[in-house]
């Protein structure tokens, strides 16, 4: 188990130029774990092309080691404990201690040799979504290869032909891999550093999970009906922010392997789509957007130039995607004055609460929760609780940010006169638009509508005329 410290020293000595021996070369290279849920910003590429790397939200970039000009990494799928969020700990299965596993990054036109080592109790494949490859190189069980058997190791072997954003996961017993956590980014840097070139470059995929409020191991055969919807396995405010310079060119991909669409959403800026996973989208066929809906199995790089400064929320617009567990079977009590009820109701029925309440009532969550579990809403910010979970994090801009620094700045402070205030003037009675005269439009009494009904004239009319 190597640490976060240890992964740069890590990322040094396994990824040096050194010559690798003809023993060397017949060996596997490092498989190197990862045990934090922090963002770890990877370190320039000390070989091979040059490229600038990407920053993966609460993950991080697998080291390789270049053998023969081949660029050799070593994923482990194997079974890892996620943190989704402080308080809460999963059960998943991954890559090199998480999941996500890690993002793996190449230039154009590197030749790539990935060695898969199966540490599940059952069989699997790794598919590398949307790239061009040797068909046998594809990954899927049972037609293009041969499962990998627990405690088997297959190679991989194609050369990154196309420029891109890319996901890998496995093709065999999709459905328990995937809702376990089984997936990964991959990035194929241009072989021109300058094309497409970002000052801010984040990566993450969405993903979702079924955890019962109390358990640790997701539950594998729901479809629809998920309770925790992550970004890279991680929810608000687990997620950490992305720190941006005032100015900043900046790039967000984002793939969706969750078994609904997302429509991801900025606020304070507009952004267009400049990438799918088919390839990068022609300038002129790009158009501004606030909120882009990545279907699954999609990607989407989305780029927006970080003029406005502050902290700018960057979320799924579902609003059931902004939630953590136990957001189903809650009664709507809007206009229901239930003082004394709550709390009788709440010591025979565990689980009990109210929504449209006073405001917030579901951020606060007086209720007591199971161990393992998660408030639905939660999250500090500067002026109280965000209430928001799942699907959510913050953009935050700042003119003061260091290039190459992506330390958080804390929260925004707007200059004097720019934030929402309370009102504490005088409050006049509204005055009804209706009875003002005025341009309010007349409403018809009565809809003016007829019903005629007609009826056959005896029962067996039908088929007779
Ligand atoms: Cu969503």
């Amino acid at each position: 188990m190597i640490t976060r410290r240890d992964f740069f020293k890590g990322a040094g000595v396994a990824v040096g130029a050194a010559a690798v021996t003809r023993a060397g070369a017949a060996s596997l290279p490092e498989a190197i774990t990862m045990g934090k849920a922090d963002t770890v910003v990877p370190p320039p590429p000390p070989n091979g092309r040059p490229y600038h790397p990407v920053v993966t939200l609460n993950g991080w970039s697998l080291p390789w080691r270049m053998n023969n000009n081949v660029k050799e990494f070593h994923l482990v799928a194997e079974p890892v404990v996620r943190e989704l969020a402080p308080g809460m700990k999963a059960h998943l299965w991954g890559y090199n201690g998480q999941s996500p596993g890690p993002t793996i990054e190449v230039v154009e036109g590197d030749r790539v040799r990935i060695f898969v080592t199966n540490r599940l109790p059952e069989v699997t494949s790794v598919h590398w979504h949307g790239q061009r490859l040797p068909n046998g190189m594809d990954g899927v069980t049972g037609l293009t290869q041969p499962a990998i058997a627990p405690g088997k190791t297959f190679v991989y072997e194609f050369v990154a032909r196309r420029p891109g954003t890319f996901m890998y996961h496995p093709h065999a017993d999709e459905m328990t891999q995937m809702a376990m956590g089984m997936m990964g980014f991959w990035v194929t840097h241009p072989k021109d550093p300058s094309l497409h070139a970002v000052d801010r470059d984040f990566v993450f995929l969405l993903n979702a999970y079924d955890v019962e409020p109390g358990a640790y191991t997701p539950k594998t055969n729901t479809m629809l009906d998920f309770n925790l919807w992550t970004f890279n396995s991680r929810v608000f405010p687990g997620i950490d922010s992305m720190q941006v310079r005032q100015g900043d060119k900046v790039r967000i991909r984002v793939g969706n392997l969750t078994m609904t669409n997302h429509p991801i959403h900025i606020h304070g800026h507009e952004f267009e789509v400049t990438g799918t996973d088919g390839g990068w989208v022609p300038p002129t066929a790009r158009w501004p957007e606030v909120t882009t809906d990545i279907a699954v199995g999609q990607m989407r790089a989305i780029e927006f130039v970080a003029n406005e400064p502050g902290d700018w929320a960057f979320h799924c617009h579902k609003s059931h995607h902004t939630m953590n567990a136990m957001g189903h079977n809650v009664p709507n009590m809007i206009g229901v004055n239930h003082d004394d009820v709550a709390d009788k109701i709440s010591a025979v029925v565990p689980g009990y609460m109210v929504m449209g309440d006073k405001g917030g009532s579901m951020g606060g969550m007086q209720m007591p929760l199971p161990e393992n579990t998660l408030p639905m809403m939660m999250g500090e910010g500067p002026y109280g609780s965000v209430e928001m979970g799942g699907m959510f994090t913050v953009v935050k801009v700042r003119k003061e940010q260091k290039k190459g620094d992506y330390s958080d700045p804390g929260w925004y402070k707007p200059p004097p006169g720019t934030r929402a205030y309370e009102w504490t003037g005088e409050l006049p009675a509204p005055s009804r638009s209706d009875s003002a005269g005025g341009q309010s439009m007349p409403v018809k009494q009565k809809p003016e509508v007829e019903v005629t009904v007609r009826k056959p004239s005896d029962h067996s009319g039908h088929g007779k005329n």
